[in-house]
C-alpha cells in the first residue's frame, strides 16, 4: 500500500513516508488501500468515457451521481470493508462498459470517428481478488517519483485529494436534491486529465485552483440543498450532557439520514444525540420540532472510541469520520450508511431504521439526567447577515477590532492544543468563528460578548466554510476594500482530504495569509509548500504568542 492523504500518516526521521507496509495509521489494511487505488482507477475510466460521451450528447445523470459518490469512499476514515470496495469497481465498471457502449453507438450514428482513449480506460476488472491486488500495484500514485520528481508527484495528489472533498460535498449535496450537469462534467473532465498522468507544473497547479473553484460552486449547492430543506441556521445553545433515557446517537455530515431517524423513532421514548459534525442539525428550524432531539454528546472523532464505548444505545455513522469500533467493544450496536463501511458492521441500505431502534432498545439508556453544559450553534449564513450590521457598527465604534476563523478538523497530535490556546489568547476586543470539528476542543469555554454581540460563533460543518465566505465579502463590502484588507486571520486545521478542498478554495478566491496546521500535509514538499507560501503567504502555524503577534499587526 501506498497512501499519504491525511494528516496522520507516517512519518520518520526523514520526514513524511506516507502509510506503506501492511496497515495505515488509520487502520486501514493494505489490502483496502489497495482496492481503493483500484477503485479510483475504474473511477478515472468512467469519466474518461462520460467526458467523451458528453461531447455526442450523452448526459447520465446516474453515472454523474455515482462516481463522486464511490469516490468519496476512499476517503480518510470512510470505508474500510474490502467487499464494499470491490462491489463499487464491479458497479464503476459496469458503468464505463454502459458508456462505452453507447458513446460508440452515438458516434457511428452520428458518423463521427470515436476518439482512441486511453489504455487505462478499458482496464477490465477481475474476477479473482488476488488478480485485483497484483494488478492494483500499477495503480499506486507514487510510482511514477522516480521519474516525474516529487513535486509532480504532490501536486497530482494535491489535485486528487482535493477531488475526493469536493466529490464528498457533491455526494452531501446529492442527498438534498441538488445536482448540476455542469458541474458533474467539469468533475469528470479533471478526473479524466488526473488519470493522463500530467506532469506540467503550471496545469497541475492551474488544476488544483480549478478543484477549488468548482468546490465553491459545489459548497453554494449544498447550502441550498441544507437550507432549501432545513430552514436557515438559527443561533441555538444545546446541551452536550447526557438525559434519562434510552438512546441513539448519529454522527457524520448528512442532515438527511438525522431527519429520516427522527421521523421514525418519534414517539418511541427514544432520545435522540448528535455527534461531532452533525451538531449543527440543533440549529436549524425542521430539526427543532423533534423534542426528542435532546443534545449534543461527544467531541470529535477521534475520541469516539472511548465515547461511543460509554454511550447506553446505538450509533449510526451517517459519512465520515468512523475508526476500529472493535477497540470499544460496540461493533454489535454501530450502523453504517451510504458510502460507509467497516467490516463486520451492519450496513443499512435502505431507509428503514428499525434495526437501530431495536439495538437502542437493547441497551439501558442514561441512567440519569446530567448536569447541563450548552454550546451554541447556528452563525451560518443568513444569521451573520442579520447580525451583519450591529457588527460593523460595533467594528465603527472601534469595540471588535479583529476578527478569527479558527476553522477545520481535529485529530490526535498533542501540537493541536495550539488552536485552543489561540482562542483563549485572541484580544478580548475580537471575534471567533468556529466551524468543523476543530471546535470541540473549546466550544463550551466561555467567551462572553461584546455588547451582546457572542465572541465565539460557530458558523457550522466544514461545508459551512461557505457561510464564512459570504461574511467575509459582505464585511469588505461595508467597509469598501478587499477581503484581504479586513482584520480577518484565518488559522486553519487539517486532518482529511475536506480540509484539503476547503483549502483551494480559499486560496482559488485569492484569500491570503492563511495560517494552516498542525502540520504542512504530507503529500506537499518543502519546495511546495514554499511556493504556496510565496504566492499567497500560505503559512504554517508556529508557535500562538508569536503567530497572534503576526495576525495584529497585520
Ligand atoms: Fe495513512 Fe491517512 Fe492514508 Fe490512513 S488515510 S493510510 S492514516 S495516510
Ligand atoms: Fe473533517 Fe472528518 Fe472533522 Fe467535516 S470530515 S470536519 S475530520
Amino acid at each position: 500500500m501506498f497512501c499519504v492523504q491525511c494528516e496522520q500518516t507516517t512519518r520518520n526521521v526523514k520526514g513524511v513516508a506516507g502509510c506503506s507496509f501492511n496497515n495505515g495509521k488509520c487502520g486501514k489494511t493494505g489490502e483496502v488501500s489497495d482496492l481503493q487505488d483500484m477503485l479510483v482507477h475504474l473511477l478515472q475510466a468512467v469519466s474518461t468515457y462520460a467526458v467523451a460521451a458528453r461531447k455526442v450528447g450523452i448526459v447520465d445523470a446516474e453515472i454523474d451521481a455515482y462516481v463522486p459518490q464511490a469516490f468519496f469512499s476512499t476517503l480518510t476514515n470512510v470505508n474500510f470493508d474490502a467487499e464494499r470496495i470491490i462491489d463499487f469497481s464491479r458497479r464503476a465498471e459496469g458503468y464505463r462498459n454502459q458508456l462505452k457502449a453507447r458513446y460508440a453507438a452515438a458516434c457511428a450514428e452520428q458518423g463521427i470517428t470515436p476518439e482512441t482513449l486511453p489504455a487505462a480506460a478499458h482496464y477490465q476488472l477481475p474476477d479473482a481478488k488476488v488478480v485485483m491486488l497484483s494488478d492494483a500495484l500499477q495503480f499506486r500514485f507514487n510510482l511514477q517519483k522516480a521519474e516525474v520528481g516529487e513535486d509532480v508527484i504532490g501536486l497530482r495528489l494535491l489535485s486528487l485529494y482535493g477531488l475526493k472533498g469536493a466529490a464528498a460535498y457533491m455526494e452531501h449535496a446529492r442527498v438534498l436534491g441538488q445536482t448540476d450537469a455542469e458541474v458533474a462534467g467539469k468533475f469528470h473532465e479533471i478526473m479524466a486529465w488526473l488519470a493522463t498522468n500530467p506532469t506540467d507544473v503550471g496545469q497541475l497547479f492551474q488544476c488544483s485552483m480549478d478543484i477549488g473553484q468548482l468546490n465553491y460552486r459545489i459548497m453554494q449547492m449544498l447550502d441550498k440543498g441544507e437550507t432549501d430543506t432545513f430552514g436557515h441556521p438559527e443561533p441555538t445553545r444545546v446541551n452536550t450532557q447526557p438525559i434519562k433515557g434510552q438512546a441513539i446517537l448519529v454522527s457524520g455530515h448528512d442532515y438527511h439520514d438525522l431527519e429520516l431517524i427522527l421521523q421514525q423513532t418519534e414517539g418511541r421514548g427514544i432520545n435522540v444525540y448528535t455527534h461531532g459534525e452533525m451538531l449543527p442539525a440543533h440549529a436549524y428550524p425542521a430539526f427543532k420540532k423533534y423534542k426528542h432531539l435532546v443534545g449534543n454528546y461527544g467531541t470529535a472523532w477521534q475520541n469516539q472510541q472511548s465515547e461511543f464505548a460509554a454511550f447506553p444505545g446505538s450509533i449510526v455513522m451517517t459519512s465520515n469520520c468512523i475508526i476500529d469500533p472493535k477497540v470499544g467493544d460496540y461493533t454489535a450496536r454501530i450502523f453504517t450508511r451510504s458510502i460507509v463501511g467497516w467490516p463486520g458492521v451492519t450496513h443499512l441500505a435502505d431507509n428503514d431504521f428499525t434495526p437501530v431502534i431495536e439495538a437502542a432498545l437493547a441497551q439501558p439508556g442514561f441512567t440519569a439526567d446530567a448536569e447541563p453544559v450548552y454550546t451554541t450553534t447556528g452563525f451560518a449564513r443568513n444569521a451573520l447577515m442579520g447580525a451583519a450590521p450591529a457588527v460593523i457598527e460595533q467594528v465603527k465604534a472601534g469595540n471588535i477590532k479583529h476578527f478569527f476563523l479558527i476553522g477545520g478538523c481535529d485529530g490526535i497530535r498533542d501540537e493541536r492544543s495550539y488552536y485552543t490556546e489561540m482562542a483563549q489568547a485572541v484580544p478580548k476586543d475580537s471575534l471567533i468563528l468556529t466551524l468543523a470539528c476543530g471546535k470541540f476542543r473549546f466550544n463550551t469555554l466561555e467567551f462572553g460578548d461584546i455588547n451582546g454581540i457572542p465572541r465565539l460563533l460557530d458558523i457550522g460543518q466544514c461545508n459551512d466554510a461557505y457561510s464564512a465566505i459570504q461574511l467575509a465579502l459582505a464585511l469588505a463590502d461595508a467597509f469598501e476594500c478587499g477581503v484581504n484588507d479586513l482584520p480577518l486571520s484565518l488559522v486553519l486545521s487539517w486532518f482529511e482530504q475536506k480540509a484539503i478542498v476547503i483549502l483551494l478554495t480559499l486560496l482559488s478566491l485569492g484569500i491570503k495569509d492563511i495560517r494552516v496546521g498542525p502540520t504542512a500535509p504530507g503529500f506537499l514538499t518543502p519546495n511546495l509548500v514554499g511556493i504556496l507560501n510565496q504566492q499567497f503567504g500560505l503559512k504554517l502555524i508556529g508557535s500562538v504568542e508569536e503567530d497572534l503577534k503576526d495576525m495584529l499587526a497585520a
